[in-house]
């Protein structure tokens, strides 16, 4: 008899998606176990600890809303909270619903395999371990699969270097170590929303800054403030009307869209319009806007220009200005990243900004970056490079479905999904967030705890009807992925390159497709309902 662990589910990742996944099937009465890579539940918060990381939704809207014990016992401290004090939230969730006794850490899953004779998973981690499941769920999130640059020479370098997402853990606490940057030459490579929080906080203390710039982001102020009491116990009272605004906006959040063309309205108006989101904290600039600035480019032109005109006013410099306005894509068209006076920190003596455009990198050095005009001497050298998004953590793994055929295989002109849930060939394997899943383009825990609950009425649903395999049809997953398409067409972001759009420059082998769902948290969730009240529609079940 073979002596491999059994479950009925194995999770994989432990982050804010499977620690809800775990707690939803053992409340069912299903035995499960979650691999996770980490030392600790998480997930991107667990790995990204470098200074400066912090929430872009604001805290309230970000937390998990199916415990009322937990919404009323936490206390958020920031309206966007800082990693640290994210840990402490979660620490406090695994430590109340005893989350980490099924949980087994430092055990990456590198190979799941499944086994058409048994109808069952087995997964094997980098340490050798196996364990077998009928049903496989992946909580691998979205940006986990770190991507270093392709550079000549990245293990050159004698200094402190690493990747943003692998920033040494404060052994005292959740966040990260001080890795002594005071003082220092500093060098950061990228300029993404992770580049930008760090580089704000790198300015405040380094000795010299070098900031290595490839294309810049608009970037857009995030007005974090702390959280009183007042206005905390203000936020308990209010949860349920907090949580149903987020059901109703596009992505999750507290910020929907004006019902209103940029063209209604007059010049004065409009201006006066901007100006105000410009003023109000975090997305709303983005995603509370006229409706049209995110469809057609006409519109979407009057609000980068808008966001132009904010740069020029916060950098001194005009020349330097230029070159931190983005002149390939329009306002909000990429993941906009978030800011606390970045811009203002061009302004000081000890920040440098080298446009790589002007002059590219050759070389990573022992000593530091060498691009073409000459060699950038630095003591600490951090890689801000961003992520193999959405498909990576998936490819990453050997995952072996039907007949022997790979997961990777099947995606390699782009994921093929059925409600980017799941698809063909591999039965029993469910993909929370995964590409194409209403949850991609989200404030995602709002999505995730619908893709959670989803999946456990279907387990659920297959437990009662004495139901074993669940498997999406060829038909159900070309229509998915062609209405993906299609409901991106209607958005911006196709129109330029970004990570949404699974473009990495540091992987040309990548294929150049949307890997999110652009047709809205509303449209997703009413979509995944109704398959479900058809039964699975879909699905081939047995
Ligand atoms: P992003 O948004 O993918 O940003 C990565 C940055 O690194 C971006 O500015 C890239 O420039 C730059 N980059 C990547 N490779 C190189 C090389 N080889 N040389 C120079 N510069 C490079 O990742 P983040 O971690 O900032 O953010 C990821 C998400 O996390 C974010 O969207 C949030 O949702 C949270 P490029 O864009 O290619 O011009």
């Amino acid at each position: 008899m073979s002596t491999t662990p059994q479950y009925d589910a194995i999770i994989i990742g432990a982050g804010i998606a499977g620690m809800y996944q775990l707690y939803r099937l053992r409340e069912l009465g299903l035995k499960v176990r979650v691999f996770e890579h980490g030392s600790d539940v998480g997930g991107t918060w667990y790995w990204n600890r470098y200074p400066g990381c912090r929430f872009d939704s604001e805290s309230y809207s970000y937390g998990y809303s199916w415990s009322k014990e937990l919404l009323q016992e936490w206390n958020w401290k920031e309206h966007f909270s800082p990693q640290p004090d994210t840990m402490e939230y979660l620490d406090l969730v695994a430590r109340k619903f005893d989350l980490r006794k099924d949980i087994t850490f430092n055990a990456r899953v590198s190979k799941a395999t499944y086994d058409e004779k048994a109808n069952e998973w087995e997964i094997e981690t980098e340490n050798g371990e196996r364990a077998r499941a009928r049903f496989l769920i992946t909580a691998v999130g979205v940006l986990s699969a770190t991507q270093m640059p392709r550079i000549p020479g990245v293990d050159k370098f004698k200094g402190i270097s690493f990747h943003t997402s692998r920033w040494p853990k404060d052994e005292k606490g959740f966040g990260g170590k001080d890795i002594g940057m005071k003082g220092k030459r500093v060098g950061v490579i990228g300029t993404g929303a992770t580049g930008v929080q760090l580089i704000q906080e790198a300015a405040k203390v380094a000795g010299h800054l070098t900031v290595f710039q490839l294309a810049p982001e608009f970037c857009a102020p995030l007005r974090n403030a702390p959280i009183t009491d007042d206005e905390m116990a203000h936020i308990k009272e209010n949860y349920p009307e907090i949580f149903k605004k987020c059901r109703e906006s596009s992505a999750g959040f507290m910020h929907n869209f004006v019902m209103k063309s940029v063209f209604e309205v007059s010049d004065e108006e409009r201006e006066a319009f901007f100006e105000y989101l410009y003023n109000r904290p975090g997305f709303e600039k983005w995603l509370g806007n006229y409706v049209d600035t995110m469809i057609d480019p006409r519109a979407n032109a009057l609000l980068t220009d808008f966001m132009a005109r904010k740069i020029r006013s916060r950098v001194k410099d005009p020349v330097l200005a230029e070159k931190l306005i983005p002149k390939n894509h329009g306002f909000g068209m990429r993941r906009v990243p978030m800011d606390t006076n970045y811009y203002e920190v061009y302004n000081q003596d000890n920040v440098t900004l080298v446009d790589l455009r002007e002059t590219p990198i050759e070389t990573i050095t022992e000593k530091g970056v060498k691009t073409s005009d000459k060699e950038h001497e630095l003591d600490i050298l951090i890689y801000a490079t961003g992520f193999d998004a959405v498909t990576g953590a998936f490819t990453r793994i050997d995952i072996t479905g039907v007949g022997g055929k790979k997961l990777k295989d099947k995606w390699a002109d782009g994921p093929v999904t059925y409600l980017g849930i799941g698809g063909h060939d591999f039965p029993n394997f469910l993909t929370l967030v995964g590409p194409h899943n209403g949850a991609t383009f989200c404030n995602i825990p709002r999505c995730i705890e619908q893709n959670v609950e989803w999946v456990s009425d279907l387990m659920k649903y297959m437990r009662d009807k004495k139901l074993t395999r669940v498997e999406p049809t060829v038909k159900a997953e070309n229509e998915w992925t062609e209405h993906v398409a299609e409901s991106a067409q209607n958005s911006l972001f196709t129109k330029t390159d970004s990570w949404f759009m699974g473009v990495n420059i540091n992987m040309p082998e990548k294929k150049r497709t949307f890997l999110l769902y652009a047709g809205g948290a509303p449209a997703y969730k009413a979509k995944c309902d109704e398959v479900a009240a058809h039964d699975y529609e879909g699905f081939a079940l047995k």
